[in-house]
């Protein structure tokens, strides 16, 4: 087969698996997943190179409602993500009803330019009898390019995903060099390292109004020196990721260190600093609204 390459937006509601496919189809971690909705908050692009072709998956934000700043910003790396591509993943949790948004949404890209490939994730946590309905609104749609019910979590036929996707690739650039996997620069990976352990170390509303800034980053003689920033909300906020005697912030320090590592291949020396900047995610610059 000759060489063949193409764009793919993973959309879909927050929390319903996105980033989790990405990261399994490529086979590399591009992007940070956790249990919380509104983890990913900028389109990620990470790249499969295989012997003949050249994915390039765009992760993006979960749609949801918009309150603020932040949020806008979400919803523009949505819309800029889909504006360019190829194909649409458009990613359902199978083990949780199905919205009339989300059908809504799915008939609206089907009737448009884009090849629309509907799945339907976490099928290691539903049975068919409770898929099987869900199956048939889907089936009722027209103009969707296929149906696939997967588990990105145990890999279970992401294999038939990824052929169709790659039987509908059309172009023959070679958008990236062939050994790369990501398109993002060093700080926003170490950046969300940081917020990644910060989502699955603290509970509830602090992680989201949690932003990261990294300071610096040295990276010398085999050891990189980091200084990064956490940024919250409120006093209250500042405690509790400190926690008692510096306890949490030393945790998330100490995994975060760890994470990065093996990220650079190298010694981490980590220094981070947690500062209140009040309504900073309605200070978050929003391109193009
Ligand atoms: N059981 C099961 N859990 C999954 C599967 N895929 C993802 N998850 C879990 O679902 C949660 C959300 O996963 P993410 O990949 O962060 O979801 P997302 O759609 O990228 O979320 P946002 O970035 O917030 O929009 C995590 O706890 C994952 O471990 C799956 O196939 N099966
Ligand atoms: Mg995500």
């Amino acid at each position: 087969m000759a060489f063949k390459s193409g764009f793919v937006a993973v959309i879909g509601r927050a929390n319903v698996g996105k980033s989790t496919l990405v990261n399994a189809l490529i086979g590399k971690k591009v992007s940070i997943v956790s249990p919380k909705p509104q983890t990913t908050r900028n389109a990620i692009m990470g790249i499969d190179n295989g012997p003949d072709y050249q994915i390039i998956y765009i992760d993006t934000p979960g749609m949801h409602a918009i309150k603020n700043n932040l949020d806008k910003a979400m919803e523009n790396a949505i819309n800029q993500a889909t504006a360019d591509v190829d194909m649409i993943v458009y990613v359902l949790d199978g083990s949780k009803p199905f919205l009339d948004t989300d059908l809504k949404k799915l008939q609206s890209y089907a009737k448009s330019k884009y090849e629309v490939l509907a799945v339907v994730n976490k099928s290691d946590i539903c049975s068919y009898e409770s898929l099987y309905p869900k199956l048939a609104k889907l089936n009722s749609i027209k103009g969707l390019a296929e149906i696939f019910v997967v588990s990105a979590k145990t890999g279970k036929d992401l294999p038939s995903l990824k052929n169709a996707i790659i039987q509908r690739l059309k172009d023959e650039i070679e958008y990236f060099p062939r050994d790369s996997y990501r398109a993002q620069d060093v700080k926003f990976d170490l950046a969300e390292l940081i917020r990644e352990k910060i989502l699955w170390l603290l509970n509830d509303e602090i992680p989201h109004g949690v932003g990261v800034e990294i300071d610096s980053f040295e990276n010398e003689n085999g050891l990189a020196r980091i200084s990064a920033t956490i940024y919250c909300e409120k006093q209250s906020h500042k405690s509790i990721i400190i926690g008692a005697k510096g306890a949490m912030l030393k945790k998330i320090g100490t995994e975060s260190r760890l994470a990065m590592e093996k990220y650079l291949h190298t010694k981490v020396y980590l220094d981070l600093f947690v500062k209140v900047k009040l309504n900073w995610r309605d200070k978050v610059k929003v391109d193009n609204v």
